[in-house]
């Protein structure tokens, strides 16, 4: 069961420091943002754990769920709710797995695994590879397009929501004004970025979302 309908990521070279990163995600939270994925993909292993640590302490204190990109031996080490995986990641069917066989013995609830898709082989792939949510984008251009590639657009994913049953975050330049076309189409949420962390007020930016999409 996926209990969040916003799904924010982070990305620390927005900020001057990461203590500023940490502070703009604490405000997040308090306004009601219930998952966080820590997606710093050019961390030194150690580093990227330091800051796992304590991104985990943070969601846990305002009871959300916590993701880690792509790194499942970070997220088992901090106890995270679940991972985030690329094309590039071990596959979810592997995930599950190994999971299985680390957790049994003291932990109730589902390790969730999202996987990012951009077209809707990918997304059939996730979902029969045990996904338990997909992210979906590009949907509108970013300010990096270069990493993302070109908008995939609504239609693609109202084509997608056709094919799979899990939920569907849309990702890639959503904003509070065009949230509702994104659920309208069919995605069950948002994974924002930019919408939120690089917004001064980051507490009402986050506000709008939750208002549009729910908690
Ligand atoms: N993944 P923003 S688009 C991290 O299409 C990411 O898989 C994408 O940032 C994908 O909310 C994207 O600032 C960037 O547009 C999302």
């Amino acid at each position: 069961m996926i209990d969040f309908k916003l799904y924010l990521i982070t990305d620390r070279k927005l900020f001057a420091d990461s203590g500023l990163m940490f502070a703009a995600v604490e405000e997040a939270l308090k306004a009601g943002v219930r998952a966080v994925q820590l997606r710093e993909k050019d961390l030194p292993t150690r580093e990227l754990l330091y800051m796992a640590y304590k991104m985990r302490g943070l969601t846990a204190k305002y009871s959300a769920g916590f993701f880690i990109n792509d790194r499942v031996d970070i997220a088992l080490c901090v106890d995270a709710d679940g991972v985030h995986l690329g094309q590039n990641s071990i596959p979810a069917y592997a995930v599950r797995k190994a999971v299985n066989a680390s957790r049994i013995t003291h932990h109730a609830s589902r390790f969730l695994i999202g996987v990012s898709t951009h077209n809707s082989e990918e997304a059939v792939i996730a979902e029969m590879e045990g996904a338990d949510f997909v992210t979906f984008g590009p949907i509108y251009h970013t300010p990096s397009k270069l990493k993302y590639g070109e908008p995939v657009g609504l239609e693609s994913l109202k084509k997608v929501k056709e094919k799979i049953s899990i939920p569907i975050f849309g990702i890639g330049g959503i904003k509070s004004d065009n949230a509702k076309e994104v659920i309208d189409a069919g995605a069950y949420g948002a994974a924002v970025i930019s919408g939120i962390l690089i917004e001064a007020d980051t507490a009402s930016a986050a506000e709008k979302y939750l208002k549009i999409l729910g908690t």
